[in-house]
């Protein structure tokens, strides 16, 4: 019974450790971050700054607009 409570423990450890800062954000886990995701994580977040972050205009953002919008300065990192 121990080895398998300690399997379980390792898995959500594993899984835990793939979640990444945007699937904390991501409540509604599309791998996608929605104005109101994001809105969430940053409560100062305008609408205008959502549309620049999302460069690619699929009104979603995604791992990699994230990244060019933390880069710019678009976005405060987290923490
Ligand atoms: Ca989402
Ligand atoms: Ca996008």
């Amino acid at each position: 019974m121990k080895k398998i409570a300690i399997q379980a423990a390792t898995i959500l450890a594993l899984t835990v450790t793939a979640v990444s800062a945007e699937g904390e954000i991501d409540t509604d886990g599309d791998g996608l971050l929605s104005y109101n995701e994001l809105l969430a994580a940053h409560p100062e977040l305008t609408e205008e700054t959502f549309v620049s972050i999302d460069t690619n205009a699929d009104g979603a953002v995604d791992a990699d607009e994230m990244k060019m919008a933390s880069e710019s300065g678009l976005l405060p990192a987290e923490g």
